[in-house]
């Protein structure tokens, strides 16, 4: 029996090297180990085996019929151009099998990386600062009054008096201008805190992306463009863009930057509240304050900054109802995004 055992393992590792097709696989699995299969018929057989080489037969038996299955198993996968797992043939040059799940960008990273790649187009840099910041650099040096209301630690996190989380990533703006003079074009992505309770469009963490350009003769044209750039880039959009006076402290003037809505092209519908337009982002020219408290000159230059919500403009691009979705790693949300960028 012993002898069998080999020339059906040698026999039929050959046979399964050679298979071309599932039809083959099958052919071979029916041959051997189906009901009326040759392997069958060995184990069948086996209590006519001498009582004392029985169990080690039994083991060969055994061994061939689980060596064999997985050869099979592994050609089959190969031949359906998946490769082979366990490569039991010991033939190296057979392919792996490739991963079926691998891991993926989070939907706010790839558009953290697109917009970057958008400024990084116009000559913007990156800058990076603290999460945890001095309230001078949060409030104080961007013209933020004394008593103004987001210095309440109903919508600010601080850490002691003087210390808090950021609540915009404003702060690293200052210490870029610091330690620059002009003409400077800069970016400032990363993530931020507010005091506040979360809802379908508010999360006590998130992720902003501000800019700031100064040089001499810098204007609100300049602003213009560099937005309506942005917006066709990132939206693929021909929509016109708009400027709403607003109030920040730290511009003046100060404007809310709209996009025209790309579901109902300005007609008025629900994802636009039937207003006809999306806002997209804030903006303003630099407050002389600021430049003052950052060591510029403020008769000397001039400049614009922005900011925008990065989960805001996800939650645009890809119709996001609700901001938690970006914060519970729930794969089956985050799996929609594979190969999205
Ligand atoms: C300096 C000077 C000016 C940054 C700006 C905005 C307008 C703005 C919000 C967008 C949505 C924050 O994430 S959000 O809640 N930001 O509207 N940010 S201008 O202006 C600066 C910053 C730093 C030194």
């Amino acid at each position: 029996m012993k002898e069998t055992i080999d020339r059906l393992r040698s026999e039929g590792l050959e046979r399964i090297k050679a298979a071309e097709s599932d039809s083959d696989i099958e052919a071979i699995r029916v041959a051997l180990l189906g009901r009326k299969g040759e392997i069958t018929a060995l184990l069948r057989g086996l209590k006519d085996v001498d009582p004392a080489d029985r169990p080690a037969m039994g083991a060969e038996l055994n061994l061939l019929k689980v060596d064999l299955t997985a050869l099979l198993d592994s050609r089959q996968c190969v031949l359906r151009g998946g490769g082979s797992a366990t490569n039991m043939v010991g033939d190296l040059t057979l392919p792996g099998v490739p991963p079926t799940s691998g891991g993926t960008n989070h939907p706010l990273l790839s558009v953290l990386d697109s917009i970057c790649d958008i400024f990084y187009g116009m000559g913007f840099t990156r800058d990076d600062g603290p999460e945890v910041e001095l309230d001078y650099y949060n409030f104080t040096a961007l013209n933020f009054p004394d008593d103004h209301p987001a210095r309440d630690i109903q919508d600010t996190f601080y850490i002691d008096p003087k210390i808090c989380l950021r609540t915009q990533t404003s702060p690293v703006q200052v210490r870029t201008m610091e330690r620059n003079e002009p003409p400077l074009a800069c970016i400032f992505p990363g993530r931020v805190y507010r005091n506040e309770n979360a809802d379908a469009s508010h999360s006590s963490e998130f992720y902003q992306i501000e800019g700031l350009v100064v040089d001499k003769a810098v204007s609100m044209a300049d602003l213009k463009d560099t937005v309506d750039t942005f917006v066709r880039n990132f939206f693929g959009a021909e929509e016109p863009t708009r400027f709403r006076p607003h109030y920040f402290p730290f511009t003046e003037p100060s404007v809310e930057v709209d996009m025209q809505c790309v579901s109902c092209r300005g007609k008025g519908c629900g994802v636009c509240g039937q207003t006809g337009w999306l806002e997209v982002m804030g903006a303003g020219m630099v407050h002389p304050n600021v430049f003052k408290a950052a060591g510029y000159p403020d008769d000397v230059y001039t400049g614009f900054a922005f900011g925008m919500g990065i989960d805001r403009i996800a939650m645009l691009k890809y119709g996001i109802g609700d901001i938690r979705l970006l914060y519970e790693n729930d794969l089956r949300f985050l799996k929609q995004f594979r190969g999205v960028s």
